[in-house]
């Protein structure tokens, strides 16, 4: 076919190749979820639908790209962590990030309702995505216990903030200010003394997060076996993750 004249232009455009070798991470974090949150009534600190459908979302990337060895999740982030050897799309960087990006969004809007029930979807979210590269297993264990100790952290804190203003009568300003400069062992102290709450006994889902793995069932009365994507909500900052979980890190053919 002859070329037009305009083909020319085609020469401007650039393309990333992910390095080799590396493991990929792709995360995607909602954008401005302080408002999106408020205004469709998430309960405070954690609404469970929110993270259900944040979980039913990350399951749909997950069983499109089976490059995807394991997810993490916590508030209105996921990441996907993808194998080193991975092929896909060539490791074009954009090609990878838009289309687990939009995925993601597409299909937390198409899901949105059996999470949401009679809270309408006021307004289409949207989701930002990056990729950072990885080039150890440690560093790797690294970030993902990065992300997880950050869900700790940020789920004391809301949990003490909320408890302090929806149970304790505070403003927000006055909750912040009697948080400030506390230390964990504080705020255990503020739920245990004022709200009578054993902050080792809110649900797991919070304090760690959702880790989604993929593990192979046996089907019942058969020597078949089934593929099911599970999610967990289990610590992965200690070396027990990775040993029982030995072929996240093995992976690599
Ligand atoms: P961004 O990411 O820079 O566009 O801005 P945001 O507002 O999304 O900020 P980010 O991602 O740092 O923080 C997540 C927000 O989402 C934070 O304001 C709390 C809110 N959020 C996430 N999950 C829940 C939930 O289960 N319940 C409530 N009430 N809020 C939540
Ligand atoms: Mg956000
Ligand atoms: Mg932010
Ligand atoms: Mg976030
Ligand atoms: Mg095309």
């Amino acid at each position: 076919m002859a070329k037009s004249k305009f083909e020319y232009v085609r020469e401007f455009e650039s393309e990333e190749t992910l390095l080799p070798n590396c493991w990929i991470v792709v995360r995607i974090d909602g954008k401005a979820f302080h408002k999106f949150s408020a205004k469709h009534n998430f309960a405070k600190p954690n609404d469970l639908r929110a993270i259900s459908l944040m979980n039913k979302a990350a399951t749909c990337v997950m069983q499109d790209y089976k490059d995807i060895v394991m997810a993490y999740g916590q508030s209105d982030e996921y990441s996907f962590v993808l194998r080193k050897s991975c092929t896909l799309h060539n490791r074009r960087k954009s090609k990878i990030m838009t289309y687990i990006s939009s995925l993601f969004t597409s299909s937390y809007v198409y899901h949105w309702h059996s999470y949401f029930k009679d809270q309408k979807l006021k307004y289409p979210p949207s989701f930002d995505g990056r990729i950072v590269l990885y080039p150890t297993d440690q560093n790797l264990k690294d970030y993902l216990s990065w992300r997880q100790a950050d869900c700790h952290i940020n789920n004391l804190y809301n949990t003490t903030f909320w408890n302090l203003v929806l149970t304790g009568g505070l403003t927000p300003a006055e909750a912040e200010k009697r948080l400030c400069g506390t230390l964990s062992s504080d705020k255990n102290e503020i739920l245990f003394s004022e709200f009578g709450i054993n902050y080792n006994n809110e649900l797991e889902v919070y304090k760690k997060g959702t880790i989604l793995l993929r593990k192979r069932l046996k089907r019942p009365n058969s020597d078949k076996h089934k593929i099911v994507i599970l999610p967990l909500h289990i610590d992965l900052i200690k070396e027990e993750f990775w040993e029982e979980n030995s072929e996240l890190l093995q992976m690599e053919t």
